[in-house]
């Protein structure tokens, strides 16, 4: 469970301490003709960077902009297509008033990245594709978020089984994080994701989720992303676009068991039931003693 501690716990990004004591919230914007559940929403720049404002305004703390897909089965994107995407968006944000993560793999796509004004990288393969983008967090101050993900996304489905699920990928993100280190990022700028849907089967997933507590106890900054994703489809037999009330669901509980950053879609209503939850939190408990006999509630 998340330890109520009110420490000032931060994830650092450039020059910003993005403040983690309480759960916050990365807004994707994915500007891919072929996401899993927005590809093609965002493809036009514009419609791109008035949804980047909008996620703002919902109350996000980070946006998170992809322009490559990660579905399974997708087919990884050259290096400078992948740069055509983001860079119109990326010129366009003016003075948003979120720092910008990029989620790439490519040393070449994330230097560029930052020189148009992002803040972190988003890696999902963890320094496994580019081993590079550690020294260049390192040298920048850059965020630096390292997932979880056994393969690729062209392969990481065909063998999702681990003898435990928790411990192995707690162990890959530990040695990813160690590699980060050692390139010279400091501590509270490197955060981890345990890779929610990344060669992981529907129990695997669940089964992270429950002890998730297991990763945080690493003592990083802690990404969780279970938005829209096929695991939550499959528990209740519905599509991507459909799965709102789970995503928020999944994110509520990962954020009770210790996940610090929750990239979400669904900016409003992650953000609406993380602030009814702190408010709750915030309140000692009240006597009440005649409010059942009235049969009040409210
Ligand atoms: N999931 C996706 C992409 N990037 N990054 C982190 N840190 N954690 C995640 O769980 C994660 C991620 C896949 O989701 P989505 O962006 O919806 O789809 P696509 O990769 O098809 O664009």
């Amino acid at each position: 469970m998340r330890a109520a501690t009110g420490s000032a716990r931060v994830w650092r990004v450039l020059d910003r301490d993005i403040p983690i004591a309480r759960p916050v919230i990365a807004g994707i914007l994915n500007v891919t003709p072929d996401s899993f559940s927005d590809g093609g929403c965002f493809a036009d720049p514009r419609t791109a960077v008035a949804r980047a404002w909008e996620i703002a305004e919902e109350g996000a703390a980070i946006l998170d902009i992809g322009a490559e897909s990660t579905r399974p089965g997708a087919d990884p994107v050259p290096a400078d297509v992948e740069w055509a995407r983001l860079e119109p968006v990326l010129a366009a944000l003016g003075d948003l008033p979120i720092p910008v993560s990029v989620d790439t793999a490519k040393l070449a796509v994330a230097e560029r990245a930052l020189d148009a004004g992002a803040a972190a990288i988003n890696d999902v393969t963890a320094l496994r594709q580019d081993p590079g983008l550690a020294a260049l967090a390192a040298r920048t101050g850059a965020g630096l978020v390292l997932m979880h993900m056994r393969g690729t996304p062209g392969t990481m489905q065909r063998n999702t089984g681990y003898r435990d699920v928790v411990a192995e990928v707690r162990a890959a993100l530990v040695a990813a994080r160690d590699a980060a280190l050692e390139a010279g990022c400091a501590p509270d700028q490197v955060a981890l994701d345990p890779g929610l849907g990344f060669g992981k089967s529907v129990e695997g997933n669940l089964e992270l989720l429950a002890r998730l507590d297991e990763i945080a106890s690493i003592g990083a900054p802690m990404w969780i992303g279970p938005s829209r994703k096929s695991f939550l489809g499959a528990l209740l037999d519905v599509g991507p676009r459909d799965l709102v009330t789970a995503s928020v669901a999944a994110g509520l509980t990962a954020a009770r068991r210790g996940a610090d950053v929750l990239r979400v879609h669904d900016v409003r209503p992650t953000h609406e039931a993380l602030t009814v939850e702190a408010s709750i939190n915030a309140r000692e408990p009240v006597e009440r003693p005649h409010a059942r006999a009235a049969g009040r509630h409210g």
